[in-house]
């Protein structure tokens, strides 16, 4: 059975029995000061608008059994799996690794890698830890949701143009139908982040849909079957 969502650029078909739910790294690290990503020179308040969006629609997906996934990006303790480009890029004071208000930036364990409390993971929802910016690079995402029968993904999270949209890259080239939570999502450079809405859903849904969190909500309480 699917229900009809009113996205762009045309109504997305959800079967919510083969959709995930997936929220891109709502860690402390980006949107609390003292983070990844305030180490980055961002203001991290401006993140914090999509926290709310993400939380009525997983309010929502928990409520329909629709399966809600997690994921984190950081690392183990001892560095092994931060690759060398990725740990000198740029010209910062505090690196991945280093000390600060929240622990070790990015690094598994710390306090700084935790998922905010407000969309805190609920015993039996999947937590992915990944390494990188695409949420199945080196991670065992794609196995649980084949294992699950799951053939759609509802994207969520941060940052837009980064995690999420990597993320919608790696799900659309593995033939997951993907729509992006227009809300629900958040960058830096909010620019960055329109324009990464515009491009997922160009020429007619290149990687997919993007949809306001009210019609996805709406489509799940409402069950308008199509
Ligand atoms: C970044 C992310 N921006 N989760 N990570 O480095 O988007």
């Amino acid at each position: 059975m699917t229900i009809s969502v009113a996205a762009r650029p045309y109504e997305f078909k959800l079967d919510p029995a083969r959709t995930a739910f997936v929220i891109i790294d709502m860690q402390r690290d980006f949107v609390e000061p003292g983070g990844f990503g305030a180490a980055l020179g961002n203001d991290v308040s401006k993140l914090r608008a999509a926290i709310e969006p993400i939380g009525a629609v997983l309010a929502a997906c928990r409520a329909h059994g629709v399966l809600v996934i997690h994921t984190r990006e950081g690392h183990r303790p001892d560095l092994s799996d931060l690759n060398g480009a990725k740990h000198r890029r740029g010209r910062f004071a505090t690196r991945i690794g280093d000390d600060g208000p929240m622990g070790r930036i990015l690094i598994r364990g710390a306090e700084g890698h935790e998922i905010i409390s407000e969309l805190f993971p609920e015993p039996g929802e999947p937590v992915i830890d990944k390494p990188g910016k695409g949420a199945f690079y080196a991670t065992d995402l794609e196995t649980i949701l084949r294992g699950r029968g799951i053939t759609q993904l509802i994207l969520a999270g941060v940052t837009t143009e980064v995690c999420v949209h990597t993320t919608l890259r790696e799900a659309n080239d593995r033939g997951f139908e993907c729509l992006v939570l227009e809300d629900g999502t958040a960058s830096y450079f909010p620019e960055f982040h329109r324009a990464a809405l515009d491009m997922a859903c160009a020429q007619d849904g290149i990687f997919g849909w993007v949809a306001p969190s009210a019609a996805v909500i709406s489509a799940l309480q409402t069950g308008a079957v199509t």
